[in-house]
């Protein structure tokens, strides 16, 4: 493995990427539930960095135990607001919500406070049976930071986020399918399979309209209903200029598999 991969909190597997088009990044600090300091987060970063270019598909996950505790509670312990403002955290957020292709979350245990804001910054999220989510930082006297009030209530509604976020209760996998959190719930011993292979599945797909979609389904976050629309026809008549749907299409009407480049 080359050695900008090399990390202390998080493993970068590539080793599928060159197979199937997937790169798995596992959170690595398990003695403390895999609790998202900045430095775990700028490595998570770094290395989305190192493999952009490659218009891979990602599996985030964890462990069995926990996807991720939320941010490090001994880091921001004696933290004053000038350290918050002044630590990168927010760049690193932003830019690994910028990244162009699809990013599975392969949750199993906790999923709490940013790791709960950080599988929902992911396109999905697939389940093991053994999660539990939440956004408990009303019960360590803060507030969440990274999404917690806001794109678990654009996904789950007022009502849920709401009663979630003000009383810190977990919840379990199966309560989160419902309520529309995540994509499935499988066998927690199955989780990272399954994300896999939900990875490979779109890796097959044409990098560059992944890439559109995922645009288009974010914007349906930040933007009104018109300039959604508007942006997903324009990305739709971009993809005319694209080989690869000319060959998409060619495909299907020769009866073939389509052989996408990415241009
Ligand atoms: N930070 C640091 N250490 C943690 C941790 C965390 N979030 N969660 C667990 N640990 C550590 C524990 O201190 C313990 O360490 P030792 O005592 O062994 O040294 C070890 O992990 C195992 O934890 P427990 O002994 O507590 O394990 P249990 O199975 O009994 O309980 C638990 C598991 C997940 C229920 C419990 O550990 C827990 O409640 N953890 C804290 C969950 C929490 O409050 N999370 C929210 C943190 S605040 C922002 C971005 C993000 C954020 C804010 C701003 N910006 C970009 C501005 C996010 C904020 C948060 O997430």
């Amino acid at each position: 493995m080359n050695s900008h991969f090399d990390f202390e909190n998080i493993l970068v597997d590539t080793k599928d990427l060159s197979q199937s088009g997937v790169v798995t990044i596992t959170l690595n600090r398990p003695k403390v539930l895999n609790a998202l300091d900045t430095h775990t987060l700028r490595e998570i970063v770094a290395a989305l960095s190192g493999i952009k270019e490659l218009s891979p598909i990602v599996v985030l996950t964890g462990n069995d135990k926990a996807f991720a505790a939320g941010a490090d509670i001994k880091q921001m312990l004696a933290a004053k607001p000038s350290d918050q403002i002044n630590d990168d955290r927010e760049k690193l957020w932003t830019e690994f919500c910028s990244f162009p292709f699809p990013i599975i979350a392969a949750v199993n245990g906790f999923c709490l406070g940013g790791g709960h804001e950080l599988a929902m910054a992911c396109d999905l999220i697939i389940a093991g049976d053994n999660a539990k989510f939440g956004q408990p930082e009303i019960n360590i006297g803060t507030t969440p930071g990274a999404g917690g009030t806001q794109r678990f209530t654009r996904t789950v509604g007022k009502a849920k986020a709401s009663y979630y976020a003000l009383t810190g209760e977990m919840f379990d996998a199966f309560a989160a399918e419902k309520m529309g959190l995540v994509a499935k719930v499988v066998p927690y011993r199955t989780t990272v399979v399954e994300a896999k292979e939900c990875a490979k599945k779109m890796a097959q797909k044409s990098p560059m309209a992944l890439r559109l979609i995922k645009e288009g389904i974010n914007a349906a976050f930040n933007t009104t209903l018109n300039e959604g629309l508007k942006l997903e026809r324009r990305n739709f008549y971009l993809t005319f200029s694209m080989d690869d749907q000319k060959e998409g299409m060619q495909a299907f009407l020769e009866k073939r598999p389509p052989q996408y480049t990415g241009q």
